[in-house]
């Protein structure tokens, strides 16, 4: 009965790492992403263009990264003289369209970066988006220096 468990076992493996292929988004595509980094551990910012090609708006509910501690998706904001960032809970991308994270606008923000070996400018870090119909985009991002603004 042993041989029996270790067959279904694999079986169940292979089906699980089938579904994580299956699982990236067919529909939203990542362009000219990067990482804004900046010294004395203060909190990174991406960026990049997302682009929905499907026929209904899909959000970015959830965002996280193994290189940072903590991921959020932000949104500054100005009134004028007063600018703030907001913390969204998800970012709609609407049908056939594109949104930009860009300075000034949104971002993720990423805070808790990891210690060893120390993100820099050079390196890349590992983003992961989740979508609201149940899809990832992995993306791996480049890390520039402030100056590239
Ligand atoms: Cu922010």
């Amino acid at each position: 009965m042993k041989w029996m468990t270790l067959l279904l076992t694999s079986l169940c493996f292979s089906v699980a790492s089938s579904t994580a292929i299956a699982a990236a988004s067919p529909e939203v595509i990542a362009e000219a992403g990067w990482v804004r980094w900046l010294p004395d551990g203060r909190p990174a910012a991406g960026y990049m263009t997302l682009r929905n090609n499907s026929a209904q708006a899909i959000d970015v509910v959830a965002a996280s990264s193994p290189d940072y501690g903590h991921v959020m998706l932000h949104q500054s904001v100005s009134d004028g003289t007063l600018s703030k960032m907001v913390h969204l809970k998800k970012l709609t991308l609407p049908a056939h369209s594109e949104v930009k994270l860009a300075p000034g606008g949104y971002h993720l923000m990423l805070e808790k970066a990891r210690a060893e070996p120390a993100i820099k400018p050079g390196d890349t870090v590992q983003v992961k988006l989740t979508l609201s119909d149940g899809t990832f985009l992995h993306l791996t991002l480049p890390v520039r220096p402030p100056a590239t603004l």
